[in-house]
């Protein structure tokens, strides 16, 4: 991680107004660096989010800035003239040379925007309202996004979520046994081999693609503090060409269980069918008028499916030696596997109610 007078350094070379005051890492995302800075401007004190971005994961950083470039842009010119309308997109703030990223002298590529105030992302879920809000607020981001004008948004990542490829890496991992670890996590390995059947589930069933953003975590969403409204859609270095029901997989994935990703004690996560049942809701308020037939039909498989990728990414690594995701403890990515897995097999237990909700509901 750099420090507060690299960050300092860094933060000179965009177009920010006022006197830096001081820096500190924030928010618990697992890929990139995020660090929230404070100027004084005028005497008040002002908020800008300053992140580094992986480019061991990343490949092209250039690319993905200009994915998000005109993704930001076209946010803005249709939320435009909705009250409180600079809340309700991010804004990248230029560097000096006019571009909207920074590189540093060890290669890093660095982008700011201003901070959203008044608003706040959560790890866990706590109420149905802010699951419902969270999926309203990601349907619309696709809905806005629906008219984006070609060319089509560069891959920031290629089969990002292609689960059988997925599952080929996980097998790939657990033959090479780099780490020496697949003894420890048998069980969690045989949990992952006998779902091989449902890998494909939405590949092949020949879903329209569309614009999507590919990491709908429920901490991807600001909810506005006064309003509890998801106020604004955050962390777009995955928005590219996607299935839409991958973002309503990954919110079933980060908004019905109230227990945090890598929480130990299994008992605490569940499926919980009252925050599943606004998810849906909430999603089809933005999304329904969009949505196919088939992809309202697929609203269940893909919740179950996006967890269990979620678990077999997190095994993959595990069994790799922690090269993908950052840990901060022995084990940590065997535990979120783990919190994965105990997710769908709670979605096992409830899929025939949840499947016959949908259908209530989306008639
Ligand atoms: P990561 O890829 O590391 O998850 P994010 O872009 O999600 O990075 O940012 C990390 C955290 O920083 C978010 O969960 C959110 O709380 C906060 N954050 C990011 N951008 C903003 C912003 N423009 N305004 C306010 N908070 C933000
Ligand atoms: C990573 O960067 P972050 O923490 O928002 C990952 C997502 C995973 C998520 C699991 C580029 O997201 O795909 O779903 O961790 N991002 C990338 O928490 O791999
Ligand atoms: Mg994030």
């Amino acid at each position: 991680m750099s420090t507060e007078h690299d960050v300092s350094a860094v933060l000179r070379h965009f177009q920010i107004s006022g006197e830096f005051l001081s820096a500190a890492p924030y928010g618990s995302g697992h890929i990139n660096d995020t660090w929230c800075a404070v100027f004084h401007l005028n005497g008040t004190p002002s908020r800008t989010i300053l992140q580094r971005i992986n480019h061991n994961i990343f490949k092209n950083p250039v690319a993905l800035m200009q994915n998000i470039e005109r993704v930001t842009a076209h946010l803005a010119a249709r939320v435009a003239g909705e009250p409180d309308s600079a809340r309700r997109a991010l804004t990248l703030i230029p560097a000096h040379d006019g571009r909207t990223w920074h590189v540093d002298a060890e290669g890093f590529y660095w982008r700011a925007y201003p901070f959203i105030e008044n608003a706040r992302s959560y790890d866990a879920v706590e109420t149905a309202q802010q699951a419902y809000q969270a999926a309203r607020a990601f349907g619309r981001f696709q809905q806005l996004l629906a008219d984006l004008p070609a060319p089509r948004l560069y891959d920031t990542i290629p089969d990002f979520h292609h689960t059988p490829r997925r599952f080929q890496a996980l097998e790939r991992a657990i033959a090479a046994d780099t780490a020496n670890r697949a003894i420890l996590a048998a069980p969690e390995i045989d949990f992952a081999l006998a779902r091989a059947s449902i890998a494909a589930v939405l590949i092949d069933a020949n879903l329209p693609e569309r614009v999507t953003h590919n990491d709908t975590k429920f901490n991807n969403v600001l909810l506005d503090d006064e309003t509890g409204e998801g106020i604004c859609v955050i962390d777009l270095d995955t928005v590219m060409p996607g299935l839409a029901l991958y973002d309503f997989g990954d919110m079933v994935r980060t908004a019905t269980s109230p227990a945090v990703e890598d929480e130990r004690d299994l008992s605490l996560v569940t499926m919980q069918f009252p925050m599943f049942e606004a998810l849906v809701r909430g999603y089809l308020a933005s999304a329904g008028g969009f949505l196919t037939a088939a992809e309202k039909r697929h609203l269940v498989c893909a919740g179950k499916l996006i967890v269990f990728e979620q678990g077999i990414r997190f095994l993959a690594d595990h069994l790799d030696g922690d090269t993908y995701y950052k840990v901060h403890r022995d084990g940590h990515n065997l535990d979120r596997c783990r919190t994965q897995f105990k997710l769908v097999e709670s979605i096992e237990r409830q899929e025939d109610k949840m499947i016959r909700l949908v259908e209530s509901i989306a008639q």
